[in-house]
């Protein structure tokens, strides 16, 4: 019988102790439930004697950003701490350590980051992070390549990806980026100001072509072991360290949907600064510091994941001459739609992000709504023909 129960802030202390190996016994412990996300409860446990902490986060059987009524496999906490384990072996420096998994309460315990903050949080305070291209540039080449037909063994690639179907949250995404935004769905949260806009999306045929090109890509293309729902928000930072958080919408997808939330999240903040730059001039420095970053980040993660192809490639076939070039060229292309689409979800879909919605004023909030729908819908419009990551930077500049 399952012992699954939600637990309280006492009761995260109380299991925090019976953990080995953390903590002294009988030490004063504290437990405060900062979870701010969509879905968990996330305990930060502290021990005042030597300011020693840990993270518990705790799946809960729904939805938590809509309620009891939108039930939610607890299994995406399993699926989140073998995908942090994975990416920790890959990328020792760039995920938190976990310590323990208890499958009963779906809960995985794992290293504090409270000395980094949420990406998202960093940025609309206008701050700069000159490491975290290479970082994250270096995380999903990594992570990608050796979870793919490129440089792990087929065999075993399939039998991995057994580990992590996950249809409940691949749904979610099915429904809110690649369906509910194109047409008058209950889920959408669309403002009274840019309905106007949202309806035009509506009967836009020649995006729903393309979304629904992307949309197939999402269902069916088996690529590597995604993150699945790489934001800002999944990411901790701070000036010399970048660690990834979350992944409990992993699942085998097309790489460049985790790319392209890096990128999307990236120009969402691009757009947001209509609201948050004082004045012009600190506008378009913070704007070309953030178009910097996502020229980077793919110019990192390209020459990362080519050196690793040359270098620790499995597949014969696929070192064929011409053969990297044109799996670069349609990845950058997936990148740049799944881009857009992300973009799009975030200003008319259920799920918003604070860098729009936190902006007080309703007419620059607007502005920077309008932008990055034009700019989302700019992007999956071109993403088939573009064949370098200038054409993406020219495009979000020239809208
Ligand atoms: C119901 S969950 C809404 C969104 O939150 C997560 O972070 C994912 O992005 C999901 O689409
Ligand atoms: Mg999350």
């Amino acid at each position: 019988m399952s012992t699954y129960h939600p637990l309280t802030e006492v009761q995260a202390i109380a299991y925090s102790r019976q953990i080995p190996n953390l903590f002294q016994e009988g030490s004063d412990l504290a437990s405060q439930e900062i979870g701010d996300g969509n879905l968990n409860l996330v305990f930060r446990i502290s021990e005042t004697a030597t300011g020693k902490s840990i993270i518990l986060k705790q799946a809960l059987p729904y939805a938590k950003v809509v309620g009891e009524s939108w039930p939610l496999t607890l299994d995406r906490a399993r699926i989140e701490s073998e995908a942090l384990l994975i990416e920790e072996a890959l990328n020792p420096d760039l995920v938190p350590h976990v310590y323990a998994y208890d499958a009963d309460l779906a809960l995985t315990v794992m290293e504090d980051l409270s000395d980094h903050v949420i990406m998202r949080k960093g940025l609309i305070e206008g701050n700069q992070y000159p490491l975290f291209a290479e970082h994250i540039g270096r995380f999903l080449a990594t992570t990608l390549f050796f979870t793919s037909d490129l440089g792990k063994n087929q065999q075993d690639k399939k039998i991995q990806q057994g580990r992590f179907i996950n249809p409940e949250l691949c749904k979610i995404t099915e429904d809110l980026i690649f369906d509910d935004p194109y047409r008058d769905a209950e889920t959408n949260n669309i403002e009274a100001q840019i309905r106007d806009a949202a309806e035009q999306l509506w009967t836009d045929h020649a995006l729903h072509l393309e979304v629904a090109i992307l949309r197939q890509k999402f269902l069916t293309s088996a690529q590597a072991l995604l993150h699945g729902d790489l934001h800002t928000g999944s990411i901790f930072i701070k000036a010399d360290s970048t660690k990834v958080i979350d992944p409990e919408f992993a699942y085998y997808g097309p790489m460049g949907f985790d790319i392209g939330a890096v990128l999307a999240n990236l120009i969402l903040n691009f757009a947001a600064q209509e609201g948050w730059s004082k004045d012009d001039e600190s506008r378009a420095a913070y704007r070309s510091y953030l178009l910097q970053t996502v020229k980077d980040v793919w110019t990192h993660f390209e020459a990362n994941f080519r050196s690793l192809w040359n270098e620790h490639g499995v597949d014969r076939v696929f070192q064929t001459a011409g053969y990297q070039d044109y799996f670069l060229t349609n990845l950058l292309q997936d990148t740049v739609g799944f881009t857009g689409a992300k973009m799009v979800r975030r200003i008319v879909g259920l799920a918003h992000v604070a860098d729009i919605d936190k902006i007080e004023d309703a007419a620059a909030r607007e502005r920077a709504q309008r932008l990055a729908l034009d700019l989302g819908k700019a992007l999956i419009r071109i993403n088939r023909q573009v064949t370098s990551i200038d054409e993406l930077i020219a495009i979000v500049t020239k809208e």
